[in-house]
């Protein structure tokens, strides 16, 4: 690459991009909606649940109950993998009754010093190959966007493509600690792009045919992304090496924004935790800092409901704001990361949806964040709600996963 064109392109990444606020100054001042707390039966009976019509209705669309069965087939076992320390298996999970859905392909890796070990679930943007750096993963096949960063050419992922991810799954930490880890490629489910959901899962679980798909009310990709996390926890119920008691959902960025909404509709996902989520995931979306919903709803509209973008512009009259989404995990433990650079994330507003949560869980005799204002770069704080800013950009780290770790030691301790 010519030196003025990376010279160009890094100078782009640092200019604020037109019309995008990051003066604190600016960010809006209108009051969040009320969680409206009374007792921790009423929340439990009632108010969760209205909570998360309100996020089916206006945000993520509503996940069809009718959706299908899976199956589960073992395509491989290594009893070896990963120089001995884990055992690595192959699923692949389909819907018989919905047979235009090409189905998933799970990757798990489970510690063989434990018998029946805690997992760590989520989905990765580059497959499988790219999240293990084994060279005999089976390289993914499906539709992929284009990268010559990543190697993905003409939408397909090359050899040089493994292990591209792998900074992100450090899978040997993970697994020294006695860890599992499940997961598969988001684009199986559906591949993201505008028209991706019409080779992906939505069209094919579709009623009537792919004209119902994307109505007011219903799913975008970001449901049809959570749902599949949902099918991964299904077969892990079923695996005896993994306690399915123990299961924690994991996502980076529009990822993060899935697994927070797969937690939210989802309570075998005992643990929720959201990395570098922002806009339509932990930043509160009344702040007008970064991303905000009319930008995302512009870039992406195929990730949420059609009815989210009606708040383009005009976030303060949504029913919801994100410290609501935060307060569907309860009592559950949630964990909330920023990363110091990544302004576009709104991490103060990520932080603030954290804070604004913590009394739901104060109903339930558990403290949330603990502390009122946003801590310090590298300064993890919370109990039953998580949060750090970590110094460096929009990514996943050893230091995050070394949180997440600590995080789930602590809550899980047998
Ligand atoms: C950006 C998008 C963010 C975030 C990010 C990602 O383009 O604006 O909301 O989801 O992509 O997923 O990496």
């Amino acid at each position: 690459t010519p030196l003025f064109l990376l010279l160009a392109a890094s100078a782009l990444a640092q200019t604020p991009r037109p019309g995008v606020n990051y003066d604190e100054a600016k960010v809006g001042n209108a009051p969040l909606p009320d969680l409206k707390l009374t007792t921790a039966d009423d929340w439990k009976g009632k108010r969760r649940a209205e909570i998360l019509q309100l996020f089916e209705d206006h945000v993520y669309g509503k996940t069809p109950s009718d959706v299908g069965s899976p199956k589960f087939e073992v395509t491989a076992t290594k009893a070896d993998a990963l120089g001995g320390l884990a055992t690595r298996k192959f699923i692949h999970i389909s819907l018989p009754s919905r047979p235009a859905w090409p189905g998933m392909d799970v990757m798990l890796y489970t510690p063989n010093a434990v018998k029946s070990a805690p997992c760590f679930v989520g989905l990765s943007f580059g497959g499988n190959h790219a999240v293990s750096t084994e060279p005999d993963v089976p390289l993914s096949t499906r539709w992929m966007r284009e990268s010559k960063e990543k190697h993905i050419v003409d939408h397909r992922a090359t050899e040089a493509t493994r292990g591209t991810e792998s900074s992100r799954w450090p899978l040997q930490m993970i697994l020294k600690q006695g860890f599992a880890v499940a997961t598969a490629y988001y684009g199986d489910i559906e591949p993201d792009h505008a028209d991706g959901w019409k080779e992906g899962l939505r069209a094919a679980a579709s009623k009537d045919g792919a004209d119902t798909v994307w109505k007011e009310g219903e799913w975008g990709a970001i449901g049809a992304w959570s749902w599949g996390l949902s099918r991964i926890a299904d077969y892990l119920q079923t695996d005896p090496q993994i306690d399915g008691k123990h299961l924690a959902v994991i996502g980076h960025s529009r990822l993060g924004k899935t697994s927070l909404w797969a937690g939210a509709q989802d309570e075998r996902f005992g643990i929720v935790i959201s990395n570098d989520s922002g806009e339509g995931g932990a930043a509160l979306m009344r702040r007008d800092y970064g991303e905000t919903t009319a930008i995302i709803t512009k870039a992406f509209p195929h990730w949420f409901t059609p009815n989210y973008a009606r708040y383009a512009g005009n976030a303060a009259s949504c029913p919801v704001d994100m410290h609501m989404l935060i307060a569907l995990a309860a009592p559950r433990p949630i964990y909330i990361a920023s990363a110091a650079e990544d302004h576009w994330a709104d991490q103060k507003g990520e932080f603030l949806s954290g804070r604004h949560a913590s009394p739901v869980y104060a109903l339930f005799g558990k403290q949330g964040v603990v502390v009122d204002a946003q801590p310090a770069i590298d300064t993890p704080v919370g109990d039953f709600i998580g949060y750090h800013n970590r110094t460096g950009k929009h990514d996943v780290t050893d230091y995050d996963w070394t949180q997440y770790l600590k995080f789930a030691s602590r809550h899980w301790a047998k």
